[in-house]
């Protein structure tokens, strides 16, 4: 059985949830609270040394890296058009794969530490950080325009792991201003297309809850939050910044 260790908040758990949902495979949820650090505490840091979620074991094998974990868990499935086993259509879903991870990630996550992390911090987007990211924002984002208006889907007339992968540092946005007006195809792709997939749609409610000021997250008297955060400790806890960019 494949074990997946995440937090369903997260970009890249929740990347891992809605992927394993379109490839249809059988996986058991491990729950790693992100917003209280669990991800390094001792136990988990023995499944994943770079303490990162998501991580996931089948057996004695652990694997790290969102992407893997879909590959894996689509070759695990059976035959499948979300992750093709024809060479070239393959070759075609692995480089999307790879350049969502090295590339569109790293570029959408500006956005989203400066519009959504920093205001959940209580602290003030630094514009200047934005300026700085958005040329090389519209490049990517315009390399995505022209492919999404060559094909319905990022890698032809199917979705595959590659759109959820794709989507995954976007789900978020409108809150994260990303500036998608100017890309016509990429914006019908995420709104009409994978915004209305099943998988898309059941992993929504968990990051809108935790990560939209205003959420409809309501707060007990005890300071905890319905999905058992303690907001005061998410705020002492919980410096994406200064985590993820050292
Ligand atoms: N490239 C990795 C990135 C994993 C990653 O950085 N995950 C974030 C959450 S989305 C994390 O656990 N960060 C560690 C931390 O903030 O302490 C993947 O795709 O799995």
């Amino acid at each position: 059985m494949l074990d997946v260790y995440l937090d369903p908040r997260t970009i890249n758990c929740r990347k891992v949830l809605a992927g394993l949902d379109l490839t249809n495979t059988p996986h058991e949820v491990k729950s790693v609270g992100y917003f209280k650090g669990e991800q390094k505490s001792d136990w988990f840091t023995k499944i994943n040394p770079f303490q990162t979620v998501p991580a996931a074991t089948d057996g004695d094998m652990v694997l790290t890296e969102s992407n893997a974990i879909l590959q894996y868990g689509a070759d695990l499935a059976g035959p499948t058009s979300a992750y093709p086993r024809d060479l070239k259509q393959r070759a075609n879903v692995n480089r999307w794969l790879l350049w969502e991870a090295s590339s569109w990630f790293p570029s959408c996550h500006v956005y989203f530490v400066e519009y959504i992390v920093k205001p959940f911090m209580k602290a003030v987007p630094d514009q200047a950080a934005i300026d700085k990211e958005a040329p090389n924002f519209n490049k990517l984002a315009k390399c995505l325009d022209d492919q999404l208006g060559k094909t319905k889907w990022i890698a032809g007339d199917e979705p595959t792991i590659a759109d959820i992968a794709i989507a995954s540092p976007m789900h978020l946005h409108a809150a994260s201003k990303l500036p998608l007006d100017k890309y016509p195809n990429l914006k019908r792709w995420m709104m009409e297309n994978v915004e209305k997939l099943p998988c898309w749609q059941k992993t929504q409610p968990a990051v809108e809850k935790a990560l939209l000021p205003g959420n409809t997250n309501t707060t007990h008297t005890n300071g905890t939050t319905a999905n058992g955060v303690h907001k005061a400790a998410v705020r002492a806890t919980f410096n994406y910044t200064k985590d993820v960019f050292p």
